[in-house]
């Protein structure tokens, strides 16, 4: 089985190649990245020299790359991470969300037409339903919600996703979709709230959060994000879209207390800066579909998930500091 990975080289992309490699020793398994801000070689760094890997630097929207690509691999499956994902970013300039996340996934697509595939799969977000009230714990989103996302970047995932059925409507492209919660662990990009708290704990640096704080996210470890997606591209139905969630819905202003409490800091170091443009109040996914069809549900507690992924990076100080010491120090003096 051979298997094109887009956006290989970011933070769920390279922990998924590392979770196959692991799961299937026998596949080939083929990353294409375009390494902007968020992608990093060292994520890939164990498979870089393993034989049946293969890394391809090159953007998913330049069709003549992604053809020659085809071309030469023949992959079996496609699994589309790549994508500009950070919200804030959309806000400040939507335009590179639109291209990378809406024009990318068409022309991935496009090739899946011209050289034949088993399976496309798009790795979407619970983001393009928009949001739920706080004051109504009862409701959920299922895979029948209507899209309503709020941001420039859902709504690129949003529109890719539409473009994703209408492909399997037109042309009978055999593709599933997943729409998943925040994921967190190891790898994820310095800007995205758990590893910025975890980051400035460490330095004592105040913790921005943003509004009053009650904002709620269904945080989800990226590892079970993982073993979801490898059993829809195995087991799922062609033009099926599914619901991955943690079962865990935390407001912010809970996760950085974690954070603090887990590394001894004092709660004196949040700080509550300008609400986010359209915030999001509340996401939370109903995942009955996947527990049905395939009896998955998340393993990794978020206690126990979050302690692994503090020590991961106290551990691994240098992946980050090598990062937020580069052109992400303008992105955050300009952000906070
Ligand atoms: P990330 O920003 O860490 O990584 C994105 C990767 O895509 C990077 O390696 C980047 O170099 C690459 N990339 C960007 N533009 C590209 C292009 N034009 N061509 C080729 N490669 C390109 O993102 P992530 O958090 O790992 O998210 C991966 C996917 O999962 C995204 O599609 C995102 O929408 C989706 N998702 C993320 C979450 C989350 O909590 N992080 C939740 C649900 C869904
Ligand atoms: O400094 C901050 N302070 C703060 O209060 C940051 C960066 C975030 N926040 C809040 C905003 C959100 O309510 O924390 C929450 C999580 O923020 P992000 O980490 O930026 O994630 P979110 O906006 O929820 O989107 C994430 O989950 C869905 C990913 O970035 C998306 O790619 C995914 O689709």
């Amino acid at each position: 089985m051979k298997i094109l990975v887009t956006g290989g080289a970011g933070f769920i992309g390279s922990n998924f190649i590392h979770y196959m490699m692991e799961k299937h020793p026998d596949y080939r398994i083929i990353c294409l990245d375009k390494l902007t801000y968020a992608g990093n070689l060292r994520n890939l760094e164990s498979a870089l020299n393993r034989e049946n890997f293969r890394f391809i630097k090159g953007d998913i929207c330049d069709r003549e790359l992604v053809y020659k690509v085809f071309e030469e691999e023949r992959p079996d499956i496609v699994v589309n991470f790549a994508a500009e994902s950070h919200v804030d970013r959309s806000i400040e300039d939507p335009e590179i969300f639109l291209k990378t996340n809406i024009i990318g996934t068409q022309v991935l697509m496009d090739a899946c037409r011209k050289y034949g595939i088993k399976r496309f799969h798009q790795v979407s977000t619970d983001e393009v339903y928009g949001d739920l009230p706080l004051d109504r714990p009862d409701l959920k989103f299922t895979e029948k919600s209507p899209l309503k996302p709020s941001s420039p970047y859902s709504a690129s995932k949003a529109s890719a996703d539409l473009l994703v059925m209408a492909y399997h409507r037109t042309y009978e492209l055999p593709v599933t979709i997943s729409r998943c919660s925040n994921n967190y662990g190891p790898y994820q990009f310095p800007e995205k709230l758990i590893p910025l708290m975890i980051i400035n704990a460490i330095h004592d640096r105040p913790l921005p959060v943003y509004g009053d704080g009650r904002n709620v996210r269904d945080w989800i470890h990226v590892k079970d994000h993982c073993e979801a997606i490898d059993l829809i591209i195995h087991e799922g139905k062609e033009g099926e879209i599914y619901n991955i969630g943690g079962e865990n819905e935390r407001s912010n202003i809970e996760v950085v207390k974690m954070i603090l409490k887990e590394l001894g800091k004092p709660e004196s170091l949040i700080k509550f800066v300008k609400d986010r443009p359209g915030h999001d109040r509340r996401y939370a996914l109903d995942i009955t579909k996947m527990k049905e069809e395939f009896g998955w549900s998340p393993k990794i507690s978020f206690e126990e998930g979050l302690r692994s992924t503090i020590k991961w990076y106290l551990e691994n100080r240098n992946w980050w500091e090598e990062i937020i010491n580069g052109e992400y120090m303008k992105y955050y003096e300009k952000m906070y």
